[in-house]
């Protein structure tokens, strides 16, 4: 359908708002397409040539203006954390603090503070799959009434290094290896073994990258931290610590490893088109702003340095105090403006909050500033919308590229004495009263290369960990640790693993060196610091232990075929939808199928484009002889068999028994597992599918 004239395949109907009011075209009516300096374009199908048949022209600089427009459209991708996914939003405070923080966003209740959420994978590059077992990073804009705070945390409490100096060798050894070039987005090969197994600190961490926590089903089904301790200062400039947490409204929910491999196949793009669809839908998601707040005594007396970002604080032994509540409402207009240029910064805080001396913390706080003007090109990434503050600003800083907002008249400095009779403007002066102020926490000791003592206990809260998970949980665990050491080449490096797994639970490094195929368990890794093993399992450490109460916010998968009853298919969808949940319909066609009423229902999906690998509970109503004829069909014993090996809940007309039998279930049917009849039989399934899985089928495991 190639278009002759541009006025017959015309699509400019937009005019680029650049920066002022709404304006029109320079060059004439609305519609009429022009170039970067406002010409009215004729022509963008043809380059101006010799002759129809003879060489381009230099001279053509419409087109070479479009070319060199196009050639430059890329940024650097972020060295870390490229891929991610970036939402609008508020929060709302519920409850103020003004004996902890003195900051406007911790004391005006109901106020809504705009914000901006971009959560992200952190290993892989920018076009990489979303269901990656990686960690997600949780980064919060607020644009608060004194400035822009940004909470830039993950869905990890904490972090795989305790000093900042580490943090390169840290990336480098998971990204690709620099001679191949591979593995993209994965932690399961040699050099990201190897560094982890010699940097003892990374053990709490790895239990969490090895649990579900890395293969989130949705990111609006996680949680999020702050990881560091922060300071919180009042009105009387006195200071308590503080970590932050993001409690998802939702619940928790994870997929299993075998389901994210498949994941990945079929929509690498899984989380960010399921933000997308929640919240184009009007599912918005909300996420509570919890605080655990503590002293110093409480400092002195815990077990580990609170300023380590490889240690918890356990919600058992400081509660989390929930105070305010995030809605993610708006998607993005413009994915380039708004979630790829958007620059978070951890030393944006506001006044009432402050810094630790957490050394992971103190280097963060000079990357991120860093790496912005590396890849926003100059200093004046904040004069980007997406990075304005939404209050004022004013101070002397001036040019540098592409200056949006320049200060007007004569003063560029102070002290000045412009202002009074001159008639000039003075500019902006700092006030005591109102300015940012650091905690005057005294410091005295000796300029040092060392960590604290305590830093050196390495395994006791991955232990604690492991043994707060469910026996599911723990299973998943040892089957990611065994996944990821099988990629690793040399053997030495699953030995040193196993020989530290053996410091955090023995049954945990026998399951894993069984796994490998070990003969014999390797020796012990020498511990710096003797593990504390006495350590209470803490529920809140646990996904299964903190999932939703509904099916709210999950999708089923309905695949229906020729015949299928067509008051099973409505009673379905009608429960799904009254609970919450979304619906797909999945057909051998696109086009839909013909159903008991006579009507052709249409499909979302093709069987093939519809995997149940991407619902949480699925549903299969087909007519007798439709069912038969797909019993053999692959990607209908794949939708099958995939669901019923991820423990997922089944509801199905009896024809489809013999998809079943194909498959070799129809001995196996268990309770998870739903035959519909009629009645509120499609009301009891998806109240059953509230439990996400019906984990009984795969408790037992198979040895
Ligand atoms: Fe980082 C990005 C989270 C340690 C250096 N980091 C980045 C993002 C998140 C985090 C969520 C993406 C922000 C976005 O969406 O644009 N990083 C963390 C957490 C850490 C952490 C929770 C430990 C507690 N990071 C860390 C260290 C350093 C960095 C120790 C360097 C010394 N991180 C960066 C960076 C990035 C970044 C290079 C890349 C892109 C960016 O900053 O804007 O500066």
């Amino acid at each position: 359908m190639a278009a002759k004239s541009p006025k017959l395949d015309a699509s400019p109907k937009t005019t680029l708002d650049q920066g002022g009011a709404p304006h029109q075209s320079a060059a004439g009516p609305d519609d009429t397409m022009t170039t970067a300096q406002g010409v009215a374009i004729a022509d963008d199908q043809n380059s101006l040539k010799a002759h129809a048949r003879g060489p381009g022209l230099l001279e053509d600089q419409i087109m070479r203006e479009k070319i060199f427009h196009f050639d430059h459209e890329r940024i650097p991708e972020r060295v870390v954390h490229a891929r991610g996914y970036g939402v609008h939003g508020h929060f709302e405070l519920k409850e103020a603090i003004p004996e902890l923080s003195h900051a406007a966003i911790f004391n005006r209740v109901g106020e809504k503070v705009p914000t901006f959420t971009r959560f992200s994978t952190v290993a892989g590059s920018k076009g990489s799959p979303d269901v990656a077992r990686d960690v997600r990073g949780f980064a919060t804009k607020f644009y608060t009434s004194e400035g822009n705070w940004d909470l830039v945390g993950n869905n990890i409490p904490v972090f795989f290094i305790q000093d900042a100096i580490k943090f390169p060798d840290l990336i480098h050894s998971v990204k690709p290896a620099p001679d191949r070039g591979f593995p993209q987005a994965q932690s399961a090969h040699d050099n990201f073994w190897d560094f982890a197994t010699l940097s003892p600190e990374t053990m709490h961490m790895l239990m969490w990258v090895m649990s579900d926590r890395a293969i989130p089903r949705s990111l609006r089904f996680m949680e999020g931290f702050g990881v560091h301790t922060f300071r919180l200062i009042n009105a009387e400039g006195e200071s308590k610590f503080v970590k932050f947490h993001w409690k998802p409204k939702q619940g928790l929910q994870s997929v299993i490893w075998n389901e994210a491999l498949k994941i990945n196949g079929m929509d690498p793009d899984f989380h960010r088109r399921d933000m997308w669809d929640a919240i184009d839908a009007g599912d918005f998601p909300q996420w509570d702003l919890g605080i655990q707040v503590f002293d110093d005594d409480f400092a002195d007396n815990f077990a580990f340095d609170i300023l380590d970002p490889t240690k918890l604080i356990p919600e058992e032994d400081v509660p989390v105090r929930i105070i305010g509540t995030m809605t993610l409402d708006a998607n993005v207009d413009n994915f380039f403006a708004e979630t790829e240029q958007v620059a978070f910064c951890t030393q944006n805080i506001v006044p009432g909050i402050d810094f630790t001396n957490d050394p992971l913390l103190q280097g963060r706080n000079f990357s991120y500033l860093d790496t912005q003007l590396k890849r926003l090109g100059g200093p004046n990434f904040t004069h980007i919308p997406i990075n304005a503050p939404k209050c004022p600003v004013r101070h002397f800083q001036q040019d540098g590229h592409m200056a949006m907002t320049n200060p007007k008249g004569r003063a560029n400095y102070e002290p000045n004495s412009w202002g009074g009779d001159t008639g000039e403007d003075a500019g902006p002066r700092e006030n005591p009263e109102t300015g940012f102020k650091s905690y005057d926490e005294p410091i005295e000791g000796k300029k040092q290369r060392v960590r604290s003592e305590l830093f050196g206990d390495h395994y006791s809260q991955a232990r604690q960990f492991y043994i707060s998970q469910t026996e599911i949980e723990q299973t998943h665990v040892q089957d990611a640790i065994t996944f990821e050491l099988s990629k690793v080449e040399r053997l030495e490096i699953r030995e040193r693993m196993v020989g530290h797994l053996r410091n955090i639970d023995g049954d945990l490094a026998q399951q894993v060196a069984d796994g490998l195929g070990m003969d014999k368990l390797p020796a012990k890794q020498k511990a710096v610091r003797e593990p504390i093993t006495d350590l209470k399992p803490s529920d809140a450490l646990s996904i299964l232990k903190n999932g939703p109460d509904s099916f709210a916010g999950r999708k089923l998968g309905i695949y229906i075929a020729e015949g299928g009853d067509a008051r099973l298919v409505k009673s379905l969808k009608t429960a799904a939808e009254d609970a919450g949940a979304t619906v797909a319909i999945i057909a051998p066609h696109v086009g839909g199928a013909k159903l008991s009423d006579g009507k052709t229902m249409q499909a979302d999906e093709k069987i093939d484009g519809g995997p149940s690998v991407v619902f949480d509970a699925v549903a299969l109503v087909m007519g007798e002889k439709a069912a038969k004829n797909y019993a053999d069909d692959k990607p209908t014993q794949d939708f099958v068999s995939d669901a019923f090996a991820h423990a997922k809940f089944i509801a199905y007309s009896e024809e489809v028994m013999a998809i079943f039998k194909a498959v070799g279930i129809d001995g196996k049917l268990d309770k998870g597992v739903a035959k519909l009849g009629g009645g509120d039989d499609a009301k009891s399934f998806i109240d059953q599918c509230g439990e996400l899985r019906f984990w009984d089928r795969v408790a037992v495991k198979q040895d």
